[in-house]
């Protein structure tokens, strides 16, 4: 076996191939496609796991995805999934292990990493979540004054924040419903603020959830959060039962004061935005119980399992990340729109933001040469039906092609009744039907023309179509499929990774950042010189610090 080239991925045969198809066929309109092939709305689909994936509104053939699956081949997919799978270092600027996979493996499993039993720890994690988490829902767990907890508040950033916060949306239908969840991210002093101005401290558990414990904005927002609950309590205020931590950093969590007693920890082959089924998940543990809790790292491993043996041509995940490689390099589109027809899910589209941008928005490969081709898109969307009043008039008549997923239940989670209307989620499911069908076929200048429209109007309605799209179809919302969806796009993300040749586990972007920052604070706040600072960035901390 040849070892991964990182730099490859231009002279694999495959690559070449998938170049001249385009040049033939590339173009061709879904009208014709659909058209000339009246079985593709029921060939061009996948169903895996109760989750089915109609790809017939990609522009891709038969022909296509034999490329794309010769292109996943000579990338080496199999193999490096496995070295993924089985704690290689495949996270090379960080040299570490990536396997949030290990997190939902069941307990019997085994599975040693650099000399250690994963699978026991991860369980000892998750059996002093579970207690915890029950502690808290049955109001065991009492407060400064013994008064049971009311409201639970996240405090974290990124990866420790943006999976918790769209789990809880998602899931909120199966939470506790006495109980408040409230998630702090921002370092903006208005986000505590408001998440804390209508509580009693003595009814309000913090988690500090930071897998370094020094983040800026999570530490800014621990210590206002525990100067508030010593404001309210004041000598009652016995901050060991207000605050727990969620860390790698035993010692950070014990300088500020929380024992490490109520310290839940996770591993540094965890990266952050792989963390929301880690100990990062206590927040979701506590709102939906363990046992719901053990459903949704179920349906992720469920997903995992799929990935990790279900044939190419069948394999969920391989084939949306071959599509979006499709997309990206071939047909050039430069963001991809999610659009999820559920309410619940409508911190969905944020949280894979995440996932999908901070992990494949990479200009080197592994190797640390120049990309010479497009890496990952820039993705983004809200919830249907809102969007339809909003951007989509750009998806469907805009200069840009936009790839849509979209995505329904076929049960919603609220049946409201409807009299002598129609129901609200037969009406959601049409519009998303709808909305697909009119990006694929559009509206020709001769169709609107038929319509009696005035031949000056008729070029503004013309809709040319062909926009690209995929629908995933779920029975509902529960914890397990949404386990397997986030599952989904991870190894989707991994999979455009592994084309590419990049690294989707580092982040140095985001570090530059956080290093500026904090330089940037003495220069703001005591006027102190810094001469590497640019003219701009000086002028406008010297004009904030003239009006303090
Ligand atoms: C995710 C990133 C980043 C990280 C946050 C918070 O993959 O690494 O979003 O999660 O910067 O970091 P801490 O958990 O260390 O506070």
């Amino acid at each position: 076996m040849t070892s991964y080239d990182p730099d490859g991925l231009t002279s694999t045969p495959a690559w070449g191939q998938l170049k001249d198809h385009f040049a033939d066929s590339g173009q061709a309109h879904l009208r014709d496609l659909f058209g000339r092939d009246a079985r593709r709305g029921q060939e061009y689909n996948v169903s895996a796991l109760g989750l089915y994936f109609d790809y017939s509104k990609q522009r891709v053939t038969k022909e296509t995805i034999e490329l794309l699956i010769d292109l996943a081949e000579q990338r080496q997919l199999r193999d490096r999934t496995e070295a993924m799978f089985n704690g290689e270092h495949i996270n090379v600027t960080e040299d570490r292990a990536v396997l949030h996979t290990a997190l939902r493996l069941p307990r019997t499993a085994t599975l040693e990493v650099d000399g250690q039993d994963v699978v026991g720890d991860v369980n000892d994690v998750l059996d002093k979540m579970g207690a915890f988490a029950n502690r808290v829902r049955d109001g065991e767990w009492v407060g400064s004054t013994g008064k049971p907890i009311k409201t639970v508040i996240n405090i974290g950033i990124g990866g420790s924040d943006l999976g918790p916060v769209m789990a809880h949306e998602a899931l909120r239908d199966y939470t506790k419903r006495e109980m408040d969840f409230r998630y702090v991210s921002n370092v903006d002093g208005t986000d505590i603020y408001e998440a804390t101005r209508d509580l009693a401290a003595d009814e309000t558990l913090f988690i500090v959830s930071s897998k370094t414990f020094t983040t800026q904005e999570t530490m800014t927002n621990a210590h206002s959060a525990r100067d508030w609950v010593v404001s309210q309590l004041g000598d009652k205020a016995d901050i060991a039962k207000h605050f727990v931590a969620v860390s790698t950093n035993a010692e950070g969590v014990s300088g500020f004061g929380i024992d490490t007693a109520n310290m839940f920890g996770f591993w540094d082959w965890v990266g952050g935005r792989y963390s929301m089924d880690s100990a990062i998940g206590l927040s979701t543990m506590i709102a939906i119980g363990p046992d719901g809790y053990s459903e949704l790292l179920a349906g992720f491993h469920e997903m995992d399992e799929h990935f990790r043996t279900a044939p190419l041509a069948e394999n969920i995940p391989a084939l949306m990340g071959l599509f979006g490689v499709w997309n990206r390099d071939f047909l050039g589109c430069a963001t991809v729109a999610v659009l999820p027809y559920e309410q619940y899910l409508k911190r969905f589209p944020a949280y894979l933001q995440q996932l999908t941008m901070e992990s494949n928005g990479k200009h080197v490969t592994l190797s640390g040469t120049d990309v010479t081709y497009d890496t990952g898109p820039v993705y983004w969307g809200e919830p249907g039906t809102n969007g339809q009043h909003s951007f989509y008039q750009l998806i469907h008549q805009g200069t840009s092609i936009i790839p849509c997923d979209f995505l329904f239940f076929t049960h919603p989670l609220n049946k409201v009744p409807a009299v002598d209307a129609p129901d609200h989620h037969d009406l959601l499911v049409a519009n998303a039907l709808a909305q697909a069908a009119a990006l694929a076929f559009g509206k020709t200048a001769e169709e609107v023309a038929a319509e009696g429209v005035a031949a000056d109007v008729v070029p503004h309605k013309v809709m040319k179509g062909n926009r690209p799209s995929s629908m995933f179809v779920a029975d509902k919302l529960d914890p397990r499929t949404l386990g397997k969806l986030v599952a989904m796009y991870e190894h989707a993300v991994f999979t455009e990774g592994v084309i590419w040749g990049i690294d989707s586990f580092d982040q140095w972007g985001v570090e530059l950042g956080k290093v500026l920052a904090k330089k940037i604070v003495p220069v703001l706040v005591d006027g102190k010189e810094d001469a590497s600072l640019d003219s701009s960035t000086l002028t406008l901390a010297a004009r904030y610090r003239s009006e303090q």
